[in-house]
This record gives structure tokens, sequence and C-alpha cells, in this order.
């Protein structure tokens, strides 16, 4: 065999068989030769970006690893953008590159990928020779499973020419550390068992550590609340006392409940200035943080993001909390009641359409009413995406999923135009589920090359224009500095004959009366370009939610 063929044959042995890409003379033989022995699916793309941010996605979606793969230089400098997305995200995916600068090669395509990828945050593994391969392609494989880091594997010059026989021996994945130190085991109970209003807190590391259950049956055992970041909304989903999304977009009146909190156990969460509300929310709680990247201890307490005691686990989130439910046991405690009342997701989406903002259907749909409208319309299977932009701001509570797996957010680091290479990695992982695409207006247009990628694979996608006809997030900063909105606007071409000329379709509504259920129900690529009301800064329905008393 020679190494063009190894690659297919290493990415089947570890049970990938999709990677999502935009071919070049340095990755066509392999994904060539998977494709042609039927080893692998090529989801194609117009652009890399697409195939990166698809490759976060199929990870979230499937549980495994993202694979995709962009030519060496430019290739790899398209994917810039959506990998630091990644980076933040902790999606693990491998991103196959061929090398740059090329060692041997006259060519053109020559940029220090290594060192881009250290200065994003993402791993790199270059596989010089041949023999390198295997070795260099688990290290990067278990890198990526271990905390969720995309890595680069980037293939030498001539490796895919070489001959090499591959080991038959099964790669066996390096097992998780072990639990923490006793002693801090013991301190974090001594604090869980003086607490009073416990909250435990997940974020995209209790997805990666599968510690679900063992967190739902410690917050029962300690009567604590449960709650997430944003990046794994919806991960405690019929829990009977989540209060979903923790952090500076909650709700009011989930903010209220979580300032009292005393102790907080966050789980896999990194605990920035995001989801501390820079410092505002647990300001008096004790927190206890368990991570499995040690680099992370002190960096949240350091950044002053909360002034009291400070407790670091390092290790897996199963093995820890597994760790903490044992000491709970020897101590003898019993299981211990939520104090007061855990307001429902119902209650909290309520309380956000409630808030009187102004809105004028004058003006255009009251976005509340078109993430309720939908949600309520769709499939309880259904994976929802969105994109960035500040028609964001309520959907994380108005727009429903059954998991955090089903629930996915392109924000990252706060780049538009990332959600539809997420919705088309959700597509190609989901086929037979309903996968919609909420976008803003800008975001949309920014990736709209790639609707292109749901005709050439054959995918299925609703894409919801949340369409306010302008930059919405940017009008409040020209307010700032007394200059007029114009600038800011700027209308979408014709939606319908652009789904069109990529063998789709669309409708266009004004109305929330105009959505019917067959929109929802489209196979291929269905737009609906909802025009909302422009000139409602939707966070403001956040701030404003009050429950009843
Ligand atoms: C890649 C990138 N370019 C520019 C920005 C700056 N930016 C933030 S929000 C926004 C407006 C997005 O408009 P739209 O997608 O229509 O969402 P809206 O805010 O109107 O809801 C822009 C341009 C960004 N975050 N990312
Ligand atoms: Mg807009």
């Amino acid at each position: 065999m020679h190494g063009f063929q190894a690659l297919p044959e290493l990415l089947r042995r570890n049970g990938s068989t999709t990677v999502f890409g935009v071919l070049g003379n340095s990755n066509v033989a392999w994904i060539g030769e998977g494709v042609r022995t039927g080893t692998l699916r090529l989801v194609k793309t117009r652009h890399e970006d697409t195939s990166v941010g698809a490759a976060a996605a199929f990870s979230r979606v499937t549980g495994g690893l993202g694979v995709c793969s962009a030519t060496r230089g430019p290739g790899f400098a398209n994917c810039i953008n959506p990998l630091i997305s990644a980076v933040y995200y902790h999606a693990p995916l491998l991103l196959v590159v061929g090398e740059s600068p090329s060692t041997t090669d006259t060519t053109w395509q020559n940029i220090d990928q290594r060192g881009f990828s250290a200065t994003i945050g993402a791993g790199f593994h270059h596989v010089a020779t041949v023999d390198e391969l295997e070795a260099g392609f688990w290290a990067a494989v278990d890198a990526a499973s271990f905390d969720g880091r995309p890595q680069v594997l980037s293939i030498g010059d001539g490796v895919l020419e070489a001959e090499i026989i591959l080991g038959d021996a099964q790669h066996v994945s390096p097992s998780p550390p072990p639990a923490p130190p006793a002693q801090r085991i013991q301190a974090a109970v001594d604090a869980l068992e003086s607490a009073r209003r416990p909250l435990i807190l997940a974020g995209q590391g209790a997805l990666l550590a599968g510690c679900q259950p063992e967190l739902e049956r410690f917050a029962d055992l300690i009567g604590a609340r449960v709650g997430t970041t944003i990046n794994v909304n919806r991960f405690f989903s019929g829990h009977p006392h989540d209060v979903g999304l923790v952090g500076q977009s909650a709700a009011a009146p989930i903010k209220a409940l979580v300032r009292e909190t005393d102790v907080v156990l966050a789980v896999g969460a990194s605990l920035n200035s995001r989801t501390m509300d820079g410092g505002r929310l647990f300001a008096k709680a004790r927190m206890i943080q368990c991570d499995i990247d040690p680099t992370r201890e002190g960096i949240a307490a350091a950044e002053g993001l909360a002034s009291n005691d400070w407790t670091f686990l390092c290790g897996d989130g199963r093995t820890t909390v597994t760790a903490l439910i044992d000491e709970w046991h020897r101590r003898g405690l019993g299981k211990r009641p939520v104090e007061g009342k855990t307001p429902s997701y119902g209650d909290v989406a309520d309380a956000i359409v409630a808030a009187d903002v102004g809105q004028d259907p004058e003006r255009g749909i009251d976005l509340r009413a078109l993430y309720r409208e939908v949600s309520r319309r769709l499939p309880s299977d259904r994976i929802v995406v969105t994109d960035a932009g500040r028609s964001r701001a309520t959907m994380a509570a108005l727009v429903d999923a059954r998991d955090a797996r089903s629930w996915l957010d392109s924000h990252g680091y706060g780049s538009i135009g990332l959600g539809l290479g997420y919705a088309i990695g959700a597509a190609a992982a989901a086929p037979r589920r309903r996968v919609v695409l909420f976008t803003g207006d800008v975001g949309f247009m920014m990736a709209s090359h790639d609707l292109d990628a749901v005709r050439l694979n054959d995918l299925d996608l609703t894409i919801v224009i949340r369409n306010d006809q302008q930059f919405g997030a940017e009008i409040k900063y020209l307010a700032a500095f007394g200059l007029p909105p114009d600038i800011a606007r700027q209308d979408l071409p014709d939606v319908a004959a652009l789904a069109r000329a990529f063998g789709g379709n669309a409708v266009v509504i004004d109305d929330i009366a105009g959505l019917l259920d067959e929109h929802l129900t489209q196979a291929g690529l269905f737009i609906i370009d909802a025009r909302i009301d422009p000139d409602i800064e939707w966070r403001v329905c956040m701030d404003a939610a009050t429950l009843p008393t």
C-alpha cells in the first residue's frame, strides 16, 4: 500500500468515513482513493471555511471525530476563521492538509501552517516521512478526543507516494486521567456539604466526557440546580431543576436566581467573563472547577471573575464527578432537596415573549413569536443551528431541541457567517432529521456561496433568515457616535431567485401567519426569508423579562 491509500484506511479504522473538503494538489489523491474504494464519503463544499464548520458540527451531532481537508497554503488559510471558532467550541476535529511551507516542491503556496496553528490554539502534527504517518495520525486523533481541541495533520511532501505497511494492531486510545487527588475532592465536598443553594454548571467538557448521568445523579443528591454555558445549551433538557442557559445572555430572572448560588460546581466550562457575566454572576459563590486541561487552573480566578475560594479539580468529568459522589456517600450524607422553585423553560420563554419592548407589527415580525412558532412546529428530533448577530439573543431560550447535540451555536469567538457550514455538517450527519439554520441576513449572505453544498451533496436544509435588512448589531454603535444608521442598512437580493439557482425554493413572510407547516417539511434547500422588526434590540427582551410572582 502507499501513503495515499493508507490515509483513508486509517480514517476507516477510526470509524471516520465522512470528510468535508475542497480539493487541491496536496489532498486530491488520498480523498480520490478513499472515494474510489468506497471508504470515504466526500461532502463537497465551495469554500474551505464551510468544511471546517461542517466538521465541527458533524463531531457535535455524531459524538465522533469531525474530519475535513484543505489543500496547503491558501486552502489552509481559508480555514483559519472557523478553525479559531472550533478552538473556542472545543470541537474534536481533524483538518488534514499538505505540507507548507514545502520542503521539496517549487510552489507559491508557502505559509507557516505550524505557526498559524500555534497562534490560534489548534494542535499541529507534521508527518515528514511515510514511516511517521500511522503514529502521527493517531497522535492527532487522540489529542482531538482528549479535550476537543481541533488538530491539524500536515502530510509531508512525498508521503502520499511512498510505500507503507500499516500495523495490524488495533489502536487503543489512552484512558482518561485519574481522579484528582483525594484532598481536592474532600475540599470540594466540604464546600458542597455546607452549601444551601448549589449550582452544577456544565460546559462543552461535560458533553465530551459524557458525564450527564453522573452530573444529574450528583445534582439530585446534593440538591443542586443545573445549568449550562451557551456552548451546550439544552444539555440538561428535561431535568426538573434545570435553569437552562447561565451567563451574560441569560434572562433576567435566571440571572437573579443564580446570583443567589453559594457554591458552583463547574464541569468542563472555561468560566470566561461571558459565562461569569463579567464577575457579577457568582460574586458571592465559592467556585469548584473541574477541567481536564491542567493549564486552566487559576485562569478565571486570576481574571478576577470570582473573589471567594476556588478549588480546581484537574480530571475527566466522569471520573471526577464519580469521585465526588463516592465521597458524598462515604460521609453518609443523604439526598437533599432543592431550595425554592425552579422556573421551567416554558416559564422563562413566556416571560421573554411577554416583555414589552415596543415591538410594532407594522414594522415587521416579532422575532420572539417567529422563534416560538418555528420551534412549536418542528419535529422533536430537530437539529437547530444559529449564526451570530443581535437577533440571536433570545433564541437559546425560545427555540427548543432535545439535547445539546441538537442545539448548535456557531458563534464561537463572535464570528458571523459560520452557521451555514455548521448546518451543512449537521445535515450530513443526520440525514433523516430536520435541520434548521437561523441566521441574520448579513451572516446569510456572507456564506451564501455554500448554499451550493446543499445541492452538491443532496442534503435537506431549512434556513430561516431573521431578516432585518441591516447589520442590526452595529446600529447601537453608530448611534453611540451620533451617526445615522444608513450605512448599516442593506437589503438582500431576491432570495427566491437565489434559492432556485441552487436547486431550492424560498418564501418571503412579513407576518407570522405566513409561516406554514409545509415550509418546515420541504426536501432539499428551503429558505424562509422572514422580515422581522428592524428597530428592536432583541437582547433587551432578556433583561425586561419578569416571572409572575
Ligand atoms: C466575520 C465577521 N465579520 C464582521 C463581524 C461584525 N458583526 C457582528 S454582528 C454583525 C451584523 C450581522 O448582521 P446580521 O447577520 O444581519 O445579524 P443582525 O445583527 O442584523 O441580527 C457584524 C457585521 C463579525 N462579528 N464577524
Ligand atoms: Mg441583520
